[in-house]
């Protein structure tokens, strides 16, 4: 049901992959960057694509948490990726409190019910905000695991969620958090 993982989400054969953005879709640097790029080949592409995307499914020019916009994988549809799902996590700048795993939960769980309302089997997700939002990763792998135990009991289409490290450093943390050591 819920996997944490080594890989590149860019790649990761999931039917909807999360993308780790920002309240305007720019994808300017980390998986965001990585995700525009290698799915349309060219980032600003990309942007302009989530832009549009963003203004059509939600009517204005930027995110809440809990608020996501889904894209299509273009170049990623050949590892059979189906949908990108943007999704805001908390800015911690090393700072963790309730407030930013409220903002964080929220984040998670708009991307779990938007892939459940588009029927997809499989979603995949980088460590959201452990990057350039500097929120511990320990604190990222325990949100990440009470919100998708909260969500598969409600879940209708999805089955399968992955959690996704880049490097073996965070992919060692991470498994360890998630076996609670
Ligand atoms: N596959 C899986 N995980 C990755 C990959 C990859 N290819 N590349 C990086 N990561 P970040 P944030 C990991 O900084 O903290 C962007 O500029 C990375 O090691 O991408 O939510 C957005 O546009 C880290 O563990 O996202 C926003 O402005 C995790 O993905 C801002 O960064 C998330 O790191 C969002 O910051």
């Amino acid at each position: 049901m819920l996997e944490v993982v080594k890989g590149d989400i860019t790649r990761f054969p999931a039917e909807a992959i999360v993308n780790a953005a920002n309240r305007y879709l720019e994808h300017s640097g980390g998986v965001a960057y990585a995700i525009a790029r290698a799915a349309a080949g060219d980032a600003r592409e990309y942007i302009r694509i989530s832009k549009e995307a963003l203004r059509e499914q939600l009517g204005k020019d930027s995110i809440e948490h809990g608020e996501v916009v889904v894209t299509p994988a273009m170049r990623l549809e050949q590892y059979r990726i189906r949908y990108v799902i943007h999704t805001v996590g908390p800015y911690c700048g090393g700072v963790w409190d309730g407030n930013k795993k409220e903002k964080l939960r929220k984040a998670i769980l708009g991307a779990l019910r938007k892939a459940d309302e588009l029927g997809v089997k499989s979603i995949a997700f980088p460590a959201i905000s452990a990057g350039i939002y500097g929120c511990p990763l320990e604190e990222v792998v325990r949100t990440f695991k009470e919100t998708v135990e909260e969500f598969l009991r409600e879940a209708r289409s999805v089955e399968k969620v992955y959690l996704v490290l880049y490097s073996e450093d965070a992919y060692r943390r991470a498994i360890s958090t998630y076996n609670g050591q």
